[in-house]
This record gives structure tokens, C-alpha cells and sequence, in this order.
């Protein structure tokens, strides 16, 4: 792929020109013209931008009645209130907003004509840039251009400049920088933080003074969040302006006043620098001593650190899908979301359901960043896959108390979790129809340990990561099976069962038998054993490894459990009963923006075949090889016309699979869906946040789907499904550290590109099961070749050939 590095300016340009310039090409902007009153609130999590650490709604700067800004950090979770002590992660002063006077009259998108108004992510450089051309209400034009970034390689700095440039006036400018805690988002309540510092007398400033600090502090939490900021104004021809400031305990308001004169450029910059407790027990003096740093270099220097680690993620996560514009701009706005919303520097926190876009699900982390987010690391970028699989293991001891308090051994780990790994499901919701309702996923989606046991091997495979596997992944999958083995009761029929759970279709609670859970929990214990079994013949010890006794035990519950196969022919019972409740086919309700449970009723929809979201066919992706070709498609067909599609994890999966069944029409409407989901708002509720899952879900179907890409230790196998219409797919992934580049071409060829140093075997087919010697299409891609095969007129692949390519 190429280099994606934005363009840069030179090292001569001025200092009132701006540190970068947007990226040309259009294929890595996401543009918003104007302002759309009913859309404003989804595009500020669309526009969101973030590094993991940190994440910033896209709300505009100037801010709006409708405006509902918000910046989350990492792991700042507090109760949400003193009446309901659930925690969610919190909203911390809003460090965007600026306000701004022309010669007294306020400079406001509102009564300004909106065609002149863009805001442009440009995802290549990890910037949300503001194009302006205000015209006040007296008639002045004003020219804003700036941008706003969350440094992807320094963490705790944000960045902030806007250039003004009087068009056709000479006047008065008063520029205010705040850090408001008073700006909280208006989309929910949470947690409100209270002043950590009370003094600001000695705080107020004069020119070159020291950075400005505003620390504030959660309620129940006791965790300090410290913010330092400087901000001047460079002009033309003249020395720089530095701001006063206002300061209270809940506010930090840098203020510029200056004389503008028509055709000159002035331009605002500002830089901030976070840091928390939960980082050091010094964070206000740590966040100051940051900023002071840095405010002595140039600022070229830091935005060009952010746009190089920003190339630097790309250059593996970048998808391109030339034939399709809609598809492109998806595929790229999924990667540029999960790369925001990761730090792979800190394995205390987890990836909420919302990322760091939105407070929807109160920040929780449920099996969306495992199943979902964490396969795109591990192919992409594995230090972020390490973290977030580390943080399970550090969530261990949480996960074995939950077990125990519900009279099991081994690990169950939370449904919904923040930083301590403890449960924290609510225990009721509201129901659209405003009645109250029970919510059991807490203690019945068990599914959960064995979606972070799979998501382990699957990151050994591809990195062969065995110090990882020893000191985080076999205590998961240990402890993770001895759950499943505790859970397992052997039944009359001389099989084993699990009883009372609920599978990943929600509609259907406490029931016998899910066969979700069943098959992944006998894919969990079989996963313990390879992992002692390998650990043993590297002669690596690992604590709590299960004795023979034990192991004999798991493989004989692995090879007898209820499959849920059997009276149906190839058809596998969702749970028991699921095939005797009323039939409903999904198709015979048409389009319709409401959710099918919601037309039916709850009552309704638990005695009907109504399935939530992928659930069966979720097990049919994940367990691919250990199910035959008829049952795949087998069940892919009966549960996709059952399936309301409620949940925004659903629609990717069944592209996934369609794509694998070679049933292009189908895979290609359900990847549209879930490219739809948020650009298009598609579920009504993208104003809470990015889903976070429905992105990892995306990537996941152009690779593993589309791409046919299978995950092996023994190198990389694929069976492509592209659309003829993409004139060309392609994208990289990392194996054992080995980057390889994959294109897919409208004459039906595929081209692999080994762009590392380790040879790799590579293979078609779509077992999971490594490659066998016999195997004719295999070949080895040496470091530094290209491969090349052909489908033929029949659908098979021709025998690689080097290319130069
Ligand atoms: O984890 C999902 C679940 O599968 C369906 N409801 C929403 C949750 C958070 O995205």
C-alpha cells in the first residue's frame, strides 16, 4: 500500500500558517456541509476524534443550543448519581470550545449561512478539521480554518488552531479558549466531577506565563482529572499575542483581545496536555510539566509526530475498495474509529461499546471489544490486542468472584464491566413501551469467557505471542474452562448440558441448551488443552495448570456435549424448544425502521422463532471448520429469515458468512447494512456514540468474509468471495510479525505481497485446520515476493505464480 503520510508543509513555512495541511484526496475525508438540525448529534460522534486515551465528540467548537459536546478518558468511571450507583465513565471539561467576538457581535453558525460551514474528518491524519467562512449579521466575512486532534503519539496532548482571516474589514477580535466543566454534554446525565483545586487567585496570568491547570475530581471514585493549557495567538508580521485567563475551580478560560486588520491571518493555537490519577499520583503537576514541555518545541513537531503515527497505523489497517464510494469511505471510517479508540499502553481498560465517542451504555465494556474490536488489532496492530487481552487477564480475579458468588468454579467474566472487571449489567432497563424490565444478561450472557477464550488463541495463532500465552492467556482459558467444566452436567441422554442461560439472542432468556454457549464452551476447553498440551512441549510452566485428571475430564465434556444437531438434520437448535415455538419469517414484515420485537411485543416475540441477532449464525462464522459445508449453509439460511437484526452486532456477521457461502447478493446487502449503521444512522441512536462492535464487525467481513482470510499458526489460507464490480480489494494483515499485503483484482486474481522478513506459507481453502503437505495451490511467499493465482472458470485458484507486483 502506499504511504499514506498527509502532505506536509515546509519546514519555512511561516509561523501563522497552519502546522499541516488537510489530505487531497477526497477518499479520506468524511465531509459535513453545513448544519443539519436532526443530524447534529450522530455527526458528533461520526466526527469524533481520539487515540484511546482520550476521545472528543465532534461538536462544533463555537457549540450551539444543540450542540452536546463531550471528551471522555480512559477509565474515568464514577456512579452515575447518588440514587443510581451504577458507574459510568464520565464526562470531563469540555477542552474544544471557543467563543468568539467581532467587534462585539458573537460569532455564531446559527444565524450565518450554512453552506459555507464544512467540518471535515480527515481520517488519514486522525484530524477533524473546521472550513469556515463566517458572515456576520453586519455583513462581515471572516475566513476560519483549523482543526483539532488527540495526539496519537503522545497520548495526553490535545491540539487546537483556527486561522481568521478578515475578509473584508478591518475590526476587533476577542478570542476565549475555555476548559469548561459547566459545558457538559446535554445528550445524558452522569456523573457530574467537583473542583480538586479551590485557590485560583494565584493562577491569574501575564504574558509568557506557565501553563494554566483545571483539576477536577469524580464523587465516589476519588479520581483526579488535570488539565494544562497555554494558547497565543500568532499574526502575521508581528510577535506573537499570549492570553489572559479567568480562572475558576471549574473553569479555565484563556482570553485574546486584538486589533485585526483586513487580508492579514491570525491564527488561535492551543495546546493541552491530560493527565489523571489513574497514571500517576501527581497528575496536576505531571499535565504541567507536560504542556511546558512541549510549548517549547514547535508545534510542527507535534503535529507531524501525530500524523506519522497516524501513517504508521495505516499503512496495515487501510482497507481499499476501488467500485465502490460508499464502501470505501466505510471500511476506512471503521478503521480510523478503531484505532481511535485504543491504547495500547494501558491494559487497566478495555474498549467501551461506544469507544470514546459517546456515554451510550454508560462506557461499559461487554464482549463487543472481544469478539468484535479485538481480531482487527490482532491483524493490524497486535500491541493493541495484547493490551485489551491482558486487561481480561488483570480482570481475572473478578471474573473467578463472579463464578463463585453464583456457586461456580473457574471464571465467569462480567457481562458488562468497567476497570475492576466487576459485574455492573443494571439490573432493570426501561422497555420502549415505559415499563420496567428485568435485564439477565448479567448473569446469563455466560457466553463471555468463552468469546475471550477464543479471542486469546486466535492472537497466539497469528502472533505466536507464547510470553503472553504464558503469563495472561492459559490462566484465561484455564480458568475459563474449569467455569465451562463446573458448568456442564451430564444428562440421562449421555450428554453434557448447561441450563439457564442466554445465548446472543436476546429475546430469548434463561434457556436450556444454547447452542452458542455450548459449542464455544467445548471450543474453550478444547482450546485449554492445546494450551497445556503446547505449553508442555515448550517446557514453559504455567500456574494452575490442569492436571491429567482434570484434562481427561474436559476432553470427554468437549466430545459429548449436546450439539443441538441431530433431530433437525443439519440444523442446530438455538436452544432446546427454539424449533417447536411459532415460525416467523423476518421477510413477510417488509422494510421497516422499527425493530421487529418492538411491533411484536416482548411477550410475543419470546414464543416466537424471532431471533435478535446473529446467534447460531454467529457460532457458524466463529466454529466454521467444525461444522460441514451443509450445515453451514444449512443454518445460515434457516436463522438468517428468523433473525430481526436488533442489534447492531448482527448485520456483519451475516455478510461475513454469506460471503464465505459464496452468496455475493446477500453478503453484499448485509455489508451495506453494516457499513450503514452509523453513517447513515441506520439503528436511530448513532447521537450516543460510534458501535463500536458494528465497525470491528465491518473489518472483519472484508477480511475474514470477503477477503477469505483463515487464521492459522502454521501460515495464512483464504478462499476470496469479491464482488465483480470492486475493481480492487485490498489490505494488509500481520503475521507473526510479517506484514502481508493482500489485492484482489477485477480479473479475478489475487496478488499477496510478503513485506516483511519471515517466509510464509500460504494456502486456499477455508478450513481452520492448518494446511496439509498434499495441498497443490500451496506455496511459500518468501520475504520481499509477490504471489499471484487466478480463479478459473470453474472457481478454482491457479498455482501461485511470482509476480513482481
Ligand atoms: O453486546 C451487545 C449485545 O450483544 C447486544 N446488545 C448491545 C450490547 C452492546 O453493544
Amino acid at each position: 500500500m502506499d504511504n499514506p503520510a498527509g502532505e506536509r508543509h515546509s519546514v519555512s513555512a511561516p509561523p501563522w500558517a497552519l502546522p499541516v495541511d488537510i489530505t487531497s484526496d477526497p477518499g479520506w475525508l468524511y465531509v459535513e456541509t453545513g448544519f443539519n438540525l436532526a443530524r447534529e448529534h450522530e455527526i458528533e460522534s461520526l466526527q469524533a476524534v481520539g487515540n484511546g486515551y482520550v476521545g472528543s465528540r465532534g461538536a462544533l467548537a463555537e457549540g450551539s443550543p444543540l450542540s452536546a459536546p463531550a471528551t471522555f478518558v480512559a477509565g474515568i468511571f464514577d456512579q452515575s448519581s447518588s440514587l443510581d450507583t451504577n458507574p459510568a465513565l464520565v464526562v470531563v471539561p469540555d477542552w474544544m470550545n471557543l467563543r468568539g467576538e467581532i467587534d462585539g457581535v458573537e460569532l455564531s453558525l446559527l444565524d450565518d449561512d450554512l453552506a459555507h460551514n464544512r467540518r471535515i474528518l480527515d481520517m488519514r491524519q486522525g484530524i477533524l478539521w473546521r472550513d469556515w467562512i463566517r458572515t456576520s449579521p453586519d455583513g462581515k466575512k471572516t475566513r476560519i480554518l483549523g482543526f483539532r486532534l488527540c495526539s496519537l503519539a503522545d497520548r495526553h496532548v490535545l491540539y487546537q488552531t483556527v486561522l481568521m482571516t478578515p475578509l473584508n474589514y478591518s475590526g476587533h477580535l476577542r478570542v476565549e479558549s475555555h476548559v469548561d466543566r459547566r459545558l457538559h454534554s446535554k445528550l445524558r446525565h452522569g456523573p457530574e466531577l467537583e473542583p480538586a483545586l479551590s485557590e485560583t487567585a494565584d493562577r491569574q496570568t501575564k504574558p509568557g506565563r506557565e501553563p494554566l491547570t483545571l483539576a477536577l475530581r469524580t464523587k465516589a471514585t476519588d479520581l483526579l482529572v488535570a488539565f494544562a493549557a497555554r494558547s497565543r495567538i500568532v499574526q502575521e508580521e508581528a510577535s506573537p499575542i499570549e492570553a489572559g485567563a479567568e480562572l475558576t475551580p471549574t473553569t479555565l478560560i484563556e482570553i485574546a483581545e486584538f486589533d485585526v486588520r483586513q487580508g492579514k491571518t491570525y491564527r488561535l493555537e492551543r495546546l493541552l496536555t491530560v493527565h489523571t490519577s489513574r497514571d500517576s499520583e501527581t497528575p496536576i503537576a505531571d499535565a504541567s510539566r507536560h504542556n511546558e514541555a512541549i510549548s517549547v518545541r514547535d508545534a510542527r513537531v507535534l503535529v507531524e509526530a501525530h500524523t506519522a503515527a497516524w501513517a504508521e497505523r495505516w499503512a496495515c489497517a487501510d482497507i481499499v475498495i476501488e467500485g465502490d464510494e460508499f464502501l470505501q469511505l466505510a471500511a476506512r471510517h471503521a478503521a480510523y474509529h478503531l484505532i481511535s479508540a485504543c491504547n495500547p499502553d494501558d491494559a487497566g481498560v478495555s474498549i467501551a461499546a461506544k469507544g470514546l465517542t459517546g456515554g451510550g451504555y454508560r462506557g461499559h465494556y461487554f464482549w463487543d471489544t472481544d469478539t468484535f474490536m479485538v481480531p482487527f488489532y490482532t491483524f493490524t496492530h497486535p500491541p493493541s490486542a495484547r493490551a485489551l487481552l491482558t486487561f481480561r487477564s488483570r480482570t481475572l480475579a473478578a471474573a473467578k468472584t463472579k463464578a463463585a458468588s453464583m456457586g461456580h468454579a473457574g471464571a465467569l467474566f462480567a457481562w458488562e464491566s468497567t476497570t475492576s472487571g466487576e459485574e455492573v449489567t443494571p439490573l432493570r432497563a426501561l422497555a420502549p413501551d415505559g415499563t420496567i424490565i428485568p435485564v439477565v444478561c448479567g448473569w446469563q450472557e455466560q457466553h463471555i469467557s468463552a468469546d475471550v477464550a477464543y479471542t486469546v488463541v486466535q492472537y497466539h495463532r497469528m502472533t505466536g505471542d507464547d510470553a503472553f500465552l504464558v503469563e495472561h492467556g492459559a490462566p484465561i482459558l484455564f480458568e475459563t474452562a474449569r467455569f465451562w467444566a463446573d458448568r456442564f452436567t451430564e444428562g440421562a441422554d449421555g450428554r453434557f448440558h448447561i441450563e439457564k442461560v442466554q445465548g446472543p439472542d436476546e429475546y430469548h432468556e434463561g434457556v436450556d441448551d444454547s447452542a452458542y454457549t455450548n459449542w464455544m464452551a467445548a471450543e474453550n476447553l478444547r482450546n485449554a488443552l492445546w494450551a497445556a498440551d503446547y505449553l508442555a512441549s515448550k517446557a514453559k510452566r504455567v500456574q494452575d495448570a490442569p492436571p491429567e485428571e482434570e484434562r481427561a475430564r474436559w476432553r470427554d465434556m468437549a466430545g459429548r456435549f449436546h450439539t443441538g444437531l441431530g433431530k433437525h438434520g443439519n440444523l442446530i437448535e438455538q436452544h432446546n424448544g427454539f424449533l417447536a415455538l411459532d415460525d416467523i419469517d423476518v421477510y413477510d414484515y417488509g422494510e421497516r425502521v422499527m425493530p421487529l420485537d418492538i411491533i411484536l411485543g416482548r411477550e410475543r416475540t419470546r414464543h416466537t422463532q424471532l431471533v435478535k441477532q446473529a446467534d447460531v449464525v454467529m457460532l457458524t462464522y466463529l466454529l466454521w471448520n467444525r461444522l460441514t459445508e451443509s450445515q453451514r449453509s444449512a443454518n445460515f439460511y434457516y436463522y438468517e429469515k428468523r433473525t430481526g437484526h436488533g442489534s447492531s452486532l448482527s448485520p456483519s456477521v451475516h455478510a461475513l458468512v454469506a460471503a464465505r457461502l459464496g452468496d455475493m447478493p446477500m453478503a453484499l446487502r448485509y455489508l451495506r447494512q453494516a457499513s450503514q449503521i452509523d453513517l447513515a444512522n441506520n439503528m436511530g441512536n448513532a447521537a450516543g456514540g460510534m458501535h463500536m462492535a458494528a465497525l470491528g464487525g465491518l473489518w472483519q467481513a472484508l477480511v475474514f468474509g470477503f477477503g477469505g482470510v483463515f487464521t492459522h499458526a502454521g501460515g495464512i489460507s483464504l478462499q476470496p468471495h469479491v464482488p465483480e464490480m470492486w475493481k480492487r480489494f485490498a489490505f494488509s494483515l500481520l503475521w507473526r510479525g510479517t506484514k502481508v499485503n493482500f489485492s484482489y483484482e477485477s480479473d479475478r486474481s489475487v496478488t499477496l505481497r510478503n513485506d516483511g522478513n519471515k517466509a510464509i506459507p500460504v494456502w486456499f481453502g477455508d478450513s481452520n485446520t492448518d494446511r496439509t503437505a498434499e495441498r497443490a495451490e500451496e506455496a511459500m511467499l518468501e520475504p520481499g515476493r509477490s504471489l499471484r493465482s487466478l480463479r478459473q472458470g470453474t472457481g478454482a485458484w491457479s498455482n501461485w505464480e511470482e509476480t513482481k507486483a
